[in-house]
């Protein structure tokens, strides 16, 4: 894993796999169904084991499937982190552009609610929908790098917010982006 650290701020840029990860919560790219799937979704089950879809299926029985932009959380399992918030990123092509960003930014933020609700200070996403859902790379990291930031404006209690990028592209988009202060 490489990492780089962004200025004053508690950004953290990582490459690499997310559920090794040594943090309070690792976000999850899942789909409405919450019963697993491939991408990260796939990596986190396989990685943290049964308990994640046991919990899973507890929140569908009760609350149903989840909305796009919306997150609930589960244990992580045999991972090395505390939590798996699992978040729902809209599919590309299914609504408007700015809709599309608007799903996605609620991604972050809503995750990031779902820490402070729940005590978690470290926390690290994927980049949510850039796999198989087909958000455009250079879009998705520019929406999410505004909503981290302004959710960290208004918020003292996250410590550190990890960025993990598995692919190289995200990693150079989300290096520019964070270098420029964007
Ligand atoms: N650690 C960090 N990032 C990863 C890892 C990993 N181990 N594995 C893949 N990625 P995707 P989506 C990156 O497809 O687009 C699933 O089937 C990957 O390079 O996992 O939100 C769900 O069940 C990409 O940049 O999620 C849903 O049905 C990013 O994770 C659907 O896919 C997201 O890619 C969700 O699609």
């Amino acid at each position: 894993m490489s990492s780089y650290l962004c200025g004053m701020e508690k950004i953290k840029l990582i490459r690499g796999d997310i559920t090794k990860m040594e943090v309070d919560a690792v976000v999850n790219a899942a789909n409405s169904s919450l019963m697993g799937g491939s991408g990260v979704d796939g990596a986190i089950h396989r990685a943290g084991g049964p308990e994640i879809l046991e919990e899973c299926r507890q929140i569908r029985a009760e609350c149903g499937k989840c909305p796009t932009g919306q997150a609930v959380i589960t244990t992580a399992g045999k991972m090395p982190s505390r939590k798996v918030v699992h978040t729902v990123g809209p599919i590309w092509g299914q609504q408007s552009e700015s809709e599309s960003d608007r799903l996605l930014a609620d991604c972050y933020r809503n995750s990031l609610s779902l820490a402070v609700k729940n005590g978690l200070k470290r926390i690290a996403f994927p980049n949510i929908s850039t796999g198989v859902y087909g958000f455009p790379k250079e879009r998705a990291a520019s929406v999410a790098t505004r909503a981290v930031k302004d959710f960290l404006s208004g918020d003292a209690s996250i410590e550190q917010v990890c960025f993990v990028c598995f692919d190289d592209e995200n990693y150079r988009l989300y290096e520019a982006l964070l270098q420029n202060n964007q």
